[in-house]
């Protein structure tokens, strides 16, 4: 799953593509890539990011998704408002991406049910204002995997496909790097609520934490690319990355290998 994020402040590419045909132009070069998932977002989640206003938001991903639907790709729409969801899905999206998994806006659960999309459900505990004072996990990994599991229970309940259902750890919010690590080395606790997993490293700070200050953001490519490739030999169903060339790569490398084991 290749990002596009068409703000002015997502905290790693934030402002690159925020005109339509760049945003466009650079999702069909993810795709050129090996991306099979364009994920468009409007609003940054990044920590302390200011909400954005739902027409401005809609304003900005509803023709880039358009385009990049009628040119044939695969395309999630990232957003925890529900009005942005449904423009979404009229515009050509095939997957609502909710990072606050439904709770941000208690008209999504319906829109998710209704729309009959492939719905990405994330761990989430509150907005970025304030997401890190609710950093607090006995065992993250489990906390997480049960908290999601509550979650998806709830949404089923609500209408929405389990069949439809892929389920994230929501790395980096409300998360410090050690929960973050935590929960990435027993991605198997997630693997076995059933659903498939879709992991979103790429870039975060807590990849950033590995490098020396003042490493520029493209530097954390490379161990992002290094953590998707763990991802996928753990079992996850997909990765959400900003380099997707280095990512296939990485992942087609790991496929020889494994093809290795095949006798
Ligand atoms: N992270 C961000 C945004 N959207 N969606 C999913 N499913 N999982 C994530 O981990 C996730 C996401 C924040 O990162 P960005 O600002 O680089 O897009």
């Amino acid at each position: 799953m290749g990002v596009v994020n068409v703000t002015p402040d997502s905290f790693s590419d934030g402002g690159r593509y925020l005109d339509v045909d760049d945003a466009v132009a650079h999702g069909l070069e993810l795709i050129a890539a090996g991306a099979t998932i364009i994920d468009v977002g409007g609003e940054s989640t990044r920590p302390g990011a200011a909400r954005v206003d739902t027409r401005e938001e809609q304003h900005r991903v509803a023709p880039v998704i358009a385009a990049l639907a009628a040119a044939g790709a695969r395309v999630s729409i990232d957003t925890m408002n529900a009005e942005t969801a449904r423009a979404a899905a009229d515009a050509g999206a095939s997957i609502i991406n909710d990072v606050s998994g439904g709770l941000a806006d208690d008209r999504m659960p319906g829109v998710m049910a209704a729309s009959g999309l492939d719905c990405v459900i994330s761990h989430w505990r509150g907005h970025s204002a304030d997401m890190a004072s609710r950093a607090t996990y006995t065992d993250a990994a489990v906390d997480v995997a049960r908290e999601l599991d509550d979650r998806v229970t709830t949404l089923r309940g609500q209408g929405v496909d389990p069949g439809r259902i892929v389920v994230d750890p929501g790395l980096g919010f409300s998360k410090h790097a050690e929960h973050n690590w935590r929960i990435l080395a027993r991605l198997d606790l997630l693997r076995e609520l059933g659903y498939p997993v879709l992991v979103g490293a790429s870039r975060k700070r807590f990849i950033g934490a590995l490098l020396p200050e003042d490493a520029p953001m493209e530097a954390r490519d490379l161990p992002s690319a290094v953590v998707s490739v763990l991802a996928a030999q753990a079992g996850a169903w997909g990765v959400r990355v900003h380099d997707v060339a280095a990512t296939r790569l990485a992942l087609d490398t790991l496929d020889a290998w494994q093809g290795g084991a095949d006798d």
